[in-house]
């Protein structure tokens, strides 16, 4: 059971803006095989911290993060901001993923769990407790231990699910020294399971969920449009729509996000205007690293710079079907960026329009991809 002290850290946890907040001992997560499979296959790609065998010990055994860490202190925060008017949509316009649509979510999340990390370190036993604040950073399987301590349930999908409030929450990890789980341990809470449901499996556009629970992130249009560096593998191109950074859809099919409601929270994440959830493309296409600075900073996006964000916003504008693009990926087509023009070459290609230029182009290129990109799309 959580003791008298954990039952104060979660209260305060709550009053800090975590609506979901919740104790698990501080030992491996029942999740650590499965995550050790899923870096033995190769599903993370380009994340290569994922399989740094030092990160790997973290999550083996998170004394090496904190020497005598005893509990985990595991909040959830709400981003749900009601979504959009995906009639909007319909234009020619980019997607965002919810999550990112206004204020870096670590941003906003770990001034407040360091907040209660001290809480945690006065309420306790000043001096002797240390603890230690981490949101996505840390080598920790945030999922596994979130579920341990009551915050929901993994999903097909991957994502931890609570029963009451679906999966847009965000997870952050206090790890302490303090002992805050009396001896019986944990009481577990009942949970739901997803049952027969097979909405996210079926419905991902790119096949990303290959087994339920698993994920390849190599095929996820989050890892696509977020993480992955270079040039974004042809073939899934056409399956990416018009996502230019993140992607919902497993999440707005779950039949649990039903469940999901806006707090207070979430101004915070609110969109200030539909252009934040639903850039238009050619303020996309035609952006200056200038525009891209102002535009950008204080938000998740910043971290991806201006060549990714162009980058996909072509391939959101070759799956458009929306001609009038072309002017723009014309234009893109000098860029100062070999990935830019290379994936403007294959919007260009998929929207079939722009051969002129596309001959023009061959021309000049001294680039070795985009000359193949060019090759493919002139030879048909
Ligand atoms: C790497 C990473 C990614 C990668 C890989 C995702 C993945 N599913 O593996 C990519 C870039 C694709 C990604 C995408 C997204 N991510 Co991410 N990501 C992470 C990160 C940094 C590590 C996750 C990890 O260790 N993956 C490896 C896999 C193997 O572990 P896992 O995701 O925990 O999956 C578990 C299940 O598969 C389970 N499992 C396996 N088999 C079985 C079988 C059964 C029966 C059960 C019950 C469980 C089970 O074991 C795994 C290990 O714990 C975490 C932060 C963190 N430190 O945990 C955020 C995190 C998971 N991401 C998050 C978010 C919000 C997203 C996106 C929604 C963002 C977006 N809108 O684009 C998408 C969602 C895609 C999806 N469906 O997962 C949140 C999730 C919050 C939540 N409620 O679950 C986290 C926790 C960040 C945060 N601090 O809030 N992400
Ligand atoms: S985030 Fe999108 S691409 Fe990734 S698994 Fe979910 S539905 Fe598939
Ligand atoms: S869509 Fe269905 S299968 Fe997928 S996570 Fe939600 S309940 Fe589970």
């Amino acid at each position: 059971m959580i003791n008298g002290t954990g039952q104060r850290i979660i209260e305060r946890a709550h009053r800090l803006g975590f609506e979901l907040a919740g104790i698990a001992p501080a030992v491996a997560s029942p999740t650590l095989d499965a995550y050790l499979r899923w870096i033995e296959a190769g599903y993370h790609g380009e994340m290569g911290y994922m399989a740094r065998p030092d990160r790997v010990a973290r999550r083996k055994d998170l004394n090496v993060i904190l020497p005598g860490a005893k509990s985990l202190v595991v909040v959830g925060m709400n981003y749900y901001t009601g979504g959009v008017d995906q009639a909007v949509g319909n234009e020619s316009r980019g997607r965002i993923s919810n999550y990112a649509w206004e204020q870096d979510y670590h941003d906003v999340m770990l001034p407040k769990l360091e907040e209660l990390g001290q809480f945690i370190e006065q309420e306790v036993a000043a001096g002797e407790v240390r603890t230690r604040a981490y949101v996505d950073t840390g080598a920790i399987l945030e999922r596994g231990h979130g579920e341990q301590a009551g915050l929901g349930f993994i999903g097909k999908n991957t994502m931890l699910i609570n029963p009451r409030m679906g999966s847009f929450f965000f997870l952050g990890v206090a790890i302490t020294t303090a002992e805050l789980v009396d001896h019986q341990g944990i009481d577990k809470k009942q949970m739901p399971d997803c049952g027969t449901c097979t909405r996210c499996t079926d419905q991902c556009p790119t096949g990303a969920i290959i087994a339920p629970y698993v994920i390849d992130a190599r095929r996820c249009i989050s890892y696509l449009t977020i993480e992955l560096k270079g040039s974004i593998p042809r073939e899934l191109r056409p399956s990416m729509g018009r996502w230019v950074y993140g992607c919902d859809i497993c999440q707005m099919v779950c039949p649990w996000q039903r469940f999901a409601e806006g707090t207070p929270q979430q101004e915070t994440f609110a969109a200030a205007d539909i252009d934040r959830a639903l850039p238009p493309l050619p303020a996309l296409l035609r952006l200056s690293a200038g525009e891209f600075e102002a535009m950008f900073r204080g938000s998740a996006i910043y971290r991806i710079k201006r060549e990714r964000l162009v980058r996909n916003a072509c391939v959101a504008a070759g799956n458009s079907e929306d001609r009038a693009l072309g002017e723009y990926l014309i234009a893109l087509l000098s860029d100062e960026s070999p990935i830019v023009r290379g994936h403007a070459v294959w919007a260009l290609g998929r929207l079939g329009i722009g051969q002129e230029a596309l001959r023009k182009a061959l021309a000049g290129e001294i680039d070795q991809g985009v000359r193949e990109e060019i090759s493919l799309v002139l030879e048909g």
